[in-house]
């Protein structure tokens, strides 16, 4: 059907012009819950995100990897994190690190997604949270990327850059430390701005070439903060749990993290369309890991007091929320079971023919398929994940594989084995019915043949089966 039309598009035309290319536009949120979007049922407002889907095509069972760096470096090189060198988070610019799976900065080895499209022809810009090496000869500028705007460092204040301890937040502009204004800054709204400058000057000055663009937000990432009237705008939404300690102005300044970053991402997509450059971008938007039940209220960096949300405030929603985030999933950011490593996979693409509001919840697709997709997408090639999103095939029969700070999980078509930390048995779930894993199936063969699978992987990734970030950490003492 196709080479018909091609044949009778030839027949038509005396010259025939090659498709463009797309731009390909990858947004990443951070921490974001399974169910977090209006759409799926939240009340947290996603109009923008909702939008996009309702026109373009979702992946229910699109998996990531259980903690912010694992995940970006699959994304960045299409490989396992371990042999990306992001098996765990990065240490601080010179730390002292062992080359291998652990090492804390993307392999250079690998050639990564923003190389391969550059030299492919694309203009290639990042704004947002890079978390894939502390020192300057890791940075984006080093790793593909013609102009950066961002923050090299994991989880940040929203308002400034917090001076103390062993990790310094650093932000940067292209390779050039950069300090936010000390009254005003708000770092989604930072990260939406640069973004939409780096395209305006594209638009303008280059229109023919295509471009990529990574906007990777740290929301809705710990600390809580947002704006007071932001946070007013969900007030009387949430309901509070006094018996699992859960005050609802938690859940509420959340709400407004995901909102002010949906509304970035919404002029993002206004300005394509505007520019008329929305129909032939590939725009993909996903978070990078489950919600976040983790407990950091041993940092230091609340003060006593302080109301949720604002600058001497440091909190996290809990895991009440969290799991309220992540339903009818399972666990939580760091862990192997569904809550950690499953989200919602949000693609739009009308040129490409990913469009019509459908929803795939049969195929299972990882993190590690959007680089094959977007260089196929680029160069005109085939790739796995670009037929799911067009309709043209579905991938329900994969094995995807995890090992996270003890954390042990494999998914085989229907079926995944995931073990906790410690001396704990493998649980075996029917995942393709029982995506809660709610209901272990009594089945030792298959569990030991499939956590004898996972030990040949681990082996082949030099993934440690028990790795224990303390004693990771304890090179900085
Ligand atoms: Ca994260």
């Amino acid at each position: 059907m196709r080479l018909l039309l091609i044949a009778l598009l030839l027949a038509g035309c005396s010259s025939f012009e090659e498709p463009a290319r797309p731009n390909i536009v990858i947004v990443l949120l951070d921490d974001l819950g399974y169910s977090d979007y209006s759409a799926s049922g939240s009340k947290i407002r996603t109009p923008a995100i909702d939008d996009l889907a309702a026109n373009g095509v979702s992946i229910d069972q699109f998996y990531v990897m259980p903690r912010c760096s694992p995940t970006r470096a699959a994304l960045l090189t299409g490989e396992d994190p371990h042999v990306a060198g992001l098996g765990f988070l990065p240490l601080p610019a010179g730390a002292e690190v062992s080359e291998g799976p652990y090492q804390g900065y993307l392999n250079t080895d690998l050639e990564t997604l923003p190389e391969t499209l550059h030299r492919l022809g694309y203009a290639t810009y990042m704004s947002g949270k890079w978390h894939l090496g502390e020192a300057p000869e890791h940075w984006p500028r080093r790793r593909g990327f013609e102009r950066y705007f961002g923050l090299i460092s994991g989880a940040s204040s929203y308002y400034e850059l917090l001076e103390g301890g062993p990790f310094k937040r650093t932000m940067v502009e292209n390779d050039t430390p950069w300090q936010p204004p000390s009254e005003g800054f708000y770092m989604t709204d930072a990260f939406t701005d640069r973004a939409l400058a780096y395209l305006s000057d594209h638009l303008n000055t280059q229109p023919e070439k295509p471009f990529f663009l990574y906007l990777a937000y740290t929301a809705p990432h710990w600390p809580l903060h947002a704006p007071e009237a932001e946070i007013a705008s969900y007030d009387d939404t949430f309901e509070a749990s006094a018996a699992a300690n859960a005050d609802a102005d938690l859940m509420a300044t959340y709400a407004a993290q995901v909102t002010i970053a949906d509304r970035g991402i919404g002029r993002v997509l206004d300005l394509l369309r505007q520019r008329g450059a929305l129909e032939n971008s590939l725009v993909l938007v996903f978070s990078d890991n489950g919600a976040s039940a983790e407990d950091i209220s041993n940092r230091g960096l609340h003060r006593a007091g302080a109301s949720v949300g604002t600058r001497d405030s440091y909190l996290s929603y809990g895991e009440h929320w969290a799991t309220v985030s992540n339903a009818p999933l399972r666990g939580h950011k760091g862990s192997t079971l569904e809550g950690g490593v499953r989200t919602p996979l949000i693609a739009h693409w009308p040129k490409g023919a990913v469009t019509g509001g459908r929803v795939d919840h049969r195929s299972v697709v990882s993190v590690q398929d959007i680089m094959p997709a977007a260089i196929a997408a680029a160069s005109g090639g085939d790739a796995s994940l670009l037929d799911v999103l067009n309709g043209s095939a579905e991938t329900p029969d994969r094995t995807l594989f995890w090992a996270h700070t003890g954390w042990r999980a494999l998914r085989d078509g229907d079926w995944k084995a995931v073990k906790a930390p410690g001396d704990v048995p493998w649980q075996l779930y029917k995942i393709s019915s029982d995506p809660e894993e709610s209901r272990p199936v009594e089945d030792p063969a298959r569990i030991q043949a499939m956590a004898d699978r996972w030990q040949e992987w681990s082996e082949s990734v030099g993934a440690e089966a028990d790795f224990d970030p303390r004693q990771y950490y304890r090179k900085l003492r």
